[in-house]
């Protein structure tokens, strides 16, 4: 060795600091590969990997506890975890290069060869294409993810070199540091250079503690706040056991629907949600897929006589109509936000399935394939209702980007999860194909279960004694339509029927609204709803999973 006397923990320090550092560097400049070209990020294959292999329990548990941000978390956790991996191949390789010194590694001042990063390039390189995409399901080299092979070769070849020349770098920036130092003893003491590793040490450490302690603390404060806001009360088995007690769950004959003079409520939803309100749910933990219109192409295959493939314009030429349809998230609680309602256009599903001939015998479901590597499946019967589309607008808009861009399916009826975005292939099968979500155990046929939700008073909010007010929310049952919808302010013993605004279509939610002057006290407010066919809205409290959430919507109000 040259100049510069270092024990093996301190080569180990040094090579992970600057594993570290490069690491930070190199997984940015990896996020940014991900989000401008579309190519691979390693947290975001394993993450999609762990969320899709989580035991149902562990998934529900993670869910309500975290609430939509629970993928986000998983995320940045992952995105943490990459990190201290470039830190311990940084420690690593510096330890090595004097372990297995053939070749001049390293010179005189203790500084390291850059051919030394490019092999820790390479070997990056080959771990992540040859071992850790394919654990994570994605194939060698991530050949399964729609990003391909070559890409990802390409962009964990980018990110592999800028670590390794980044590592060396700034491994010998620190060494060079350290020299300077013990080579002027009058300016450091060695004790001074002892103290200064311990307070970059503790350095480390203490932003692990804060890392740590800041996720548990979001953790519990979604845990005391509860995950989405109001759900239904679970709190009262009191009440609990008065609804269920008197609930009649078929209406014989059904009510008939009244709509009565509309007054404008604040507070309460818009009747159709604007593009940028629209909610939005993806499995994609960072970037959902952007698709070029130009370069995209649609293939309608499998049981058909006549297979075809068209571009965007081609399906822009078809002819097109257009329909109001709410949608929900199968993974929406009661009174939760997951739930949204727009004009949709586009080309009848039984269209496009007509231009590819005739369907052959024995076909039984339609698969939708996108861009983002998600499938799921309909029955054949659900594909050729009038009401199944390939939407390509949204609100008269172009669909945008996280909403599907530029094609995806409404299906009414059945949950969110069947409303396949960014659909790139239509397959026609005779198999009991089984989607993404399916895989982890949530419902296939996926039928909406009759909601309503309590938009104004909010959760807890103070109302004042006396003064007109309005208690007004939406209610959605799919496409059975909603007959009627009752309000109780005392906890589901008495109830009164709201006032329901002329819904824009069958398919969509309905608002509605009673007016309340209430005396000081203190209440809570409970909401039903009925549709079409007599059927009651299901009191029973159930969660998300497996089927969809069902339970009423209930809010405690204090007027003073
Ligand atoms: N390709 C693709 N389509 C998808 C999803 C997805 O992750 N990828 N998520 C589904 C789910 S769970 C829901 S609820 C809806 C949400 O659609 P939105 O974001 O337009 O509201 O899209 C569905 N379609
Ligand atoms: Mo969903």
């Amino acid at each position: 060795m040259g100049a510069l006397p270092t024990t093996q923990k301190e080569r180990w320090q040094r090579g992970a600091l600057a594993g570290l550092l490069a690491g930070i560097l190199a997984s940015l400049l990896m996020l940014l590969l991900s989000l401008t070209m579309g190519s691979i990020s390693l947290p975001e294959a394993l993450g999609s990997a762990i969320a899709q292999s989580l035991p149902l329990p562990v998934f529900d548990y993670l869910h309500t506890l975290l609430g939509g941000d629970a993928k986000h978390y998983l995320f940045y956790i992952i995105l943490v975890g990459q990190c201290l991996v470039f830190a311990l191949f940084g420690g690593l390789c510096n330890l090595l290069a004097d372990r297995l010194n053939f070749g001049q590694w390293r010179d005189e001042q203790g500084d390291l060869n850059y051919s030394v990063g490019l092999m820790l390039a390479f070997i990056l390189w080959l771990f992540s294409g040859l071992i850790f995409l394919p654990l994570t399901g994605s194939g060698i080299f991530g050949a399964q993810l729609v990003t391909g092979a070559l890409n990802t070769m390409f962009s964990l070849a980018i990110t592999g070199i800028v670590y390794g020349l980044l590592f060396i770098f700034l491994h010998n920036r620190l060494t060079w540091r350290l020299l300077r130092r013990t080579a002027s003893p009058d300016q450091e003491t060695a004790e001074a250079l002892e103290s200064k590793r311990i307070e970059r040490r503790s350095l480390i450490r203490n932003s692990l503690v804060v890392l740590g302690l800041g996720t548990l603390g979001v953790a519990a404060w979604r845990f005391i706040t509860g995950s989405s806001g109001g759900t239904a009360s679970t709190a009262d088995p009191q009440l609990q056991s008065n609804l269920l007690n008197k609930y009649q769950q078929k209406i014989s004959p059904p009510p008939q629907p009244t709509y009565g003079e509309w007054q404008e409520v604040p507070g309460l939803s818009s009747e159709v949600t604007s593009n940028a309100q629209f909610y939005g749910v993806s499995k994609n933990l960072l970037s959902d897929p952007s698709v070029k219109g130009d370069d995209w192409q649609l293939m309608v295959d499998g049981l058909v006589s006549q297979p075809f493939t068209m571009s965007y314009k081609e399906l822009l030429a078809l002819p097109m109509h257009k329909q109001y349809e709410s949608m929900m998230c199968i993974s929406n609680e009661v009174g939760g936000s997951y739930m949204s309602n727009a004009l949709w256009e586009g080309i009848s599903l039984k269209d496009l399935l007509e231009r590819a001939g005739t369907i052959k015998p024995g076909a039984t479901k339609v698969v939708l394939y996108a861009a983002d590597s998600y499938s799921d499946s309909i029955h054949l019967a659900k594909a050729l209702e009038p009401t199944t589309m390939v939407a390509i607008k949204m609100n008269g808009e172009t669909l945008p980007t996280s909403h599907g861009y530029p094609a995806r399916l409404l299906v009414p009826g059945i949950y969110g999860m069947k409303h396949v975005k960014w659909i790139t292939r239509i397959q026609v099968v005779n198999t009991d194909y089984q989607g993404y979500w399916q895989q982890n155990g949530w419902s296939d046929p996926a039928p909406i279960k009759m909601t309503s939700r309590i938009d104004t008073p909010t959760y807890g909010s103070k109302v004042s004694a006396g003064k007109q007010a309005y208690i007004a929310g939406v209610a959605f049952s799919g496409n059975k339509g909603i007959s009627q919808v009752e309000v109780s302010v005392d906890g589901g013993k008495s109830w009164q029927k709201a006032n329901l605004r002329r819904p824009l279509s069958a398919l969509t939610w309905v608002l509605w609204e009673l007016p309340w002057q209430p005396q000081a006290g203190s209440y809570s407010i409970v909401v039903r709803a009925t549709d079409l066919q007599g059927n009651v809205q299901n009191p029973k409290i159930a969660p998300p999973l497996p089927d969809g959430s069902s339970g009423y919507h209930t809010i405690p109000i204090t007027v003073s």
